[in-house]
């Protein structure tokens, strides 16, 4: 019997209510397949940050830096900046445990309405890379002439040949290990004249170790045109940090809604703990009904049972999802009136 000691963060908004659903189908699994869950529950979020002025305590890195995973539903909730939230919490950790590859599949799933004509299950399957440590990210900038008609904010963005380096590393890998063995980068390399050209050189020069990989470069504006159109040319797509960010919501918005994307912060050298958590927000409009969708939730924990070691595992709960995705209980935003409950429930059954 292995077990796994795992931090929980649900944060904020729909995050307390998906995050319940996420452990319900992980205790499941594990239940099948022999494994054990140890859950701390950290209460780190925008309520905490409102009582004690900051969204985790001074130490908080060190309280879970031991843990095998972090497993969090979602940050951000009016009353606190969404800059203050997520540079609070999510970002610091991000970076503190260098989870630089922000792995994040589109796949087009049976039974979930496609908004592009035409498409079936098995049409669309690609994942997105985002670099998760730099890039647009950056705390590097700051105001100058306040209050004046020469009020001007600057904010750089830094890319680093280690940073860049390691996530196409990572891309390559992936797209490597694919049977498409495709990669495409997203750039913008014509109106960022100095970071985007810098990331095709890398790009370039990491592709010569990776003859067997098909490359292609495209800027981001005609590739967000291609992810509508044409979403199947795609195997593994690698992009900077607000790149990434964007693709991967402007993905799943293609394959029918975010509410089911997963999404894993990979320390790839293991580290330090890895943390998976849905690409989706907390969505403070529908948090209190019980009608949140739990699927994205429950898919980054079969993300984390994967990168735990346990693939069959993984396996059996991404198969459950399709089931019920399928033929189960449906929460409202997918046409249904199953509640966030209902739709845990069945899949826990199903794992
Ligand atoms: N579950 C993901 C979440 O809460 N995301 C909030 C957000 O705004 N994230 C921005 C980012 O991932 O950069």
């Amino acid at each position: 019997m292995k077990t796994f000691r795992i931090a929980v963060i649900p944060g904020d908004g729909i995050g307390k209510e998906v995050v319940p659903e996420g452990i319900r189908v992980l205790e499941a699994a594990g239940r099948k397949f022999g494994l054990t869950f140890q859950w701390d529950l950290l209460p780190w979020s925008c309520e905490y940050f409102l009582a004690e002025g900051r969204m985790m305590p001074e130490d908080g890195l060190d309280r879970i830096r031991h843990h095998d995973a972090i497993f969090l539903g979602a940050v951000g909730f009016p009353g606190v900046p969404d800059h203050v939230s997520l540079w609070g919490l999510l970002i610091p950790i991000r970076r503190g445990f260098q989870q630089y590859a922000n792995v994040r599949p589109v796949r087009l799933m049976p039974g979930v309405k496609c908004p592009l004509a035409d498409r079936k299950p098995g049409d669309i399957d690609f994942v997105v890379v985002r670099e998760n440590n730099e890039g647009e990210y950056s705390s590097i900038g700051g105001r100058l002439y306040e209050g004046t008609e020469f009020e001007m904010a600057v904010q750089q963005s830094v890319f680093t040949r280690h940073g860049v380096d390691r996530i196409l590393k990572y891309a390559f890998d992936m797209a490597q290990r694919r049977p498409k063995q495709h990669l495409t980068s997203a750039t913008k390399s014509n109106g960022i004249a100095i970071t985007m050209p810098y990331w095709d050189e890398r790009f370039k020069a990491m592709g010569a170790a990776y003859p067997e990989v098909r490359t292609d470069q495209y800027h981001i504006d005609i590739l967000t045109a291609h992810f509508v159109r044409n979403p199947h040319w795609f195997d593994v797509v690698v992009g900077s940090n607000l790149f990434g960010d964007i693709l991967s919501d402007l993905g799943p918005g293609c394959t029918g809604t975010i509410a089911i994307a997963p999404s894993a912060n990979l320390n790839p050298e293991r580290e330090f703990p890895s943390m998976f958590e849905p690409v989706h927000g907390s969505a403070p409009d529908i948090f209190g009904k019980g009608i949140a969708n739990p699927v994205g939730q429950i898919w980054a924990g079969a993300m984390m049972l994967e990168h735990l070691g346990c693939p069959e595992a993984g396996q059996a709960v991404l198969a459950a999802i399709e089931t019920v995705l399928a033929s189960g209980p449906r929460t409202p935003d997918m046409g249904g009136t199953a509640s966030t409950e209902d739709v845990g429930k069945a899949i826990a059954q199903g794992v």
